[in-house]
């Protein structure tokens, strides 16, 4: 075991010397004409140091190299000194290099113009914005409930904004003056429902549950449309879909995002893709259903569009509309985010104006 006691004692002794020097009183700065020398040349001596001990051709390693030629029943107990003496080896060079860190660190702020008791500069925080927040809480609740999140093209062809979804070429909604239009052929979605027509073409056969947020353009703009708003669709296709779970579905949501005193009711309605039809109201949030400015003293705000997918969608999109039925709908975010924090003007939400954005 000599070797191993002569390179322990040679460790010790060597590491006690640079411990002592990094204690020492200005040795990390050095002279003060020669500032950072004496950091640099103790940073060199630890180093070497390290390779000497614990180098891949240090000591240490070589007190194993020569393990081979030991009879083989000390061999156990030899291995079991040198990786002792590793460890310590480690340990005290772990520790030896964090003290020299700190020597450095206190070296560099002392002596110079640097107070260290200045507060930071603030960083200024900013904030989801409030459709984001809103957009985000939808997702996560339909996720909750086993919606998958899907997307659609916000530039798209006419099948997939119009022809698909049933709506006729002699339908308002392809009016120049309600859509703006790239080519003959080419649209800025009006809303969300192409995005059944995509998953549905790309995922046949299938049960369907998604939920799909995204911007939809339309030549609107007054103090409740914009020109560029968001919209969240919902699509759940499967055997034996009622419009019983599209109310169900929707009441549970109205609930959590309103509050658990909404009601809602549905009125009859018309979409070309959807039969029956209707649109939601939820209960005014503000006035709790007593008529207010907000709710133009009818009790009732109106939140989107919904129905059973109409059987002639599942013809064009290739599906057997015998085997399925389901359910969609359609909402505005920014209407929802207009009720939910009472903006009257939806320009509000895009003016980026940092007195409104703070308020969130
Ligand atoms: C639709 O867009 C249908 N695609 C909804 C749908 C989906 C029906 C699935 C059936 C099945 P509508 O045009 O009503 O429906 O628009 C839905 C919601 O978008 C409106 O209730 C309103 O909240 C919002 N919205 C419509 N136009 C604007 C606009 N210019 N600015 C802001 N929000 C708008």
């Amino acid at each position: 075991m000599q070797p191993i006691d002569e390179i322990r004692v040679r460790l010790d002794g060597d590491m006690q010397k640079l411990e002592s020097l990094v204690a020492a009183p200005g040795a990390v700065a050095g002279a003060p004409a020669n500032e950072g020398e004496g950091a640099k040349a103790l940073s060199r001596q630890f180093e070497e140091l390290k390779v000497r001990y614990l180098g891949k051709k240090g000591d240490i390693s070589g007190l194993l190299r020569v393990m081979g030629t030991l009879a083989p029943e000390a061999r156990p107990e030899y291995g079991k000194l040198v990786n002792e003496l590793r460890d310590i080896a480690e340990a005290r060079f772990a520790a030896l290099q964090a003290k020299i860190q700190e020597a450095e660190i206190a070296d560099s702020v002392s002596g110079s113009t640097l107070d260290a008791t200045l507060p930071g500069y603030r960083v200024p925080l900013g904030s989801l914005h409030p459709m984001t927040q809103v957009r985000e809480e939808i997702i996560s609740f339909f996720q909750g409930l086993g919606f998958e999140l899907a997307l659609a093209p916000e530039v798209d062809n006419d099948w997939y904004n119009f022809e698909a979804l049933n709506i006729p070429p002699d339908h308002p909604s392809r009016d120049m003056h309600d859509t703006f239009y790239v080519d003959d052929k080419v649209v800025l979605r009006t809303h969300t429902s192409n995005v059944q027509v995509h998953y549905m073409e790309t995922h046949q056969d299938q049960p369907i549950r998604i939920i799909a947020p995204g911007f939809v353009y339309r030549v609107d703009n007054d103090a409740t449309h914009s020109p560029m708003f968001q919209q969240v669709e919902c699509l759940v296709v499967d055997k034996d879909i009622s419009f019983a779970n599209l109310k169900g579905t929707l009441f549970l949501w109205a609930r959590h995002m309103f509050g658990t005193e909404t009601t809602m009711r549905f009125r009859p309605s018309y979409f070309p893709f959807t039969e029956p039809s209707a649109e939601m109201d939820v209960s005014c949030y503000f006035c709790k259903g007593q008529g207010c400015r907000t709710c133009k003293q009818t009790g009732w705000i109106e939140i989107g569009g919904c129905g059973s997918v109409d059987p002639n969608v599942f013809g064009k999109v290739g599906w057997d509309p015998e085997k399925y039925t389901g359910f969609a709908f359609g909402f505005g975010i920014d209407r929802i985010t207009m009720l939910k924090y009472g903006i009257p003007d939806i320009s509000h939400l895009t003016r980026n104006d940092n007195r409104f954005l703070r308020q969130f």
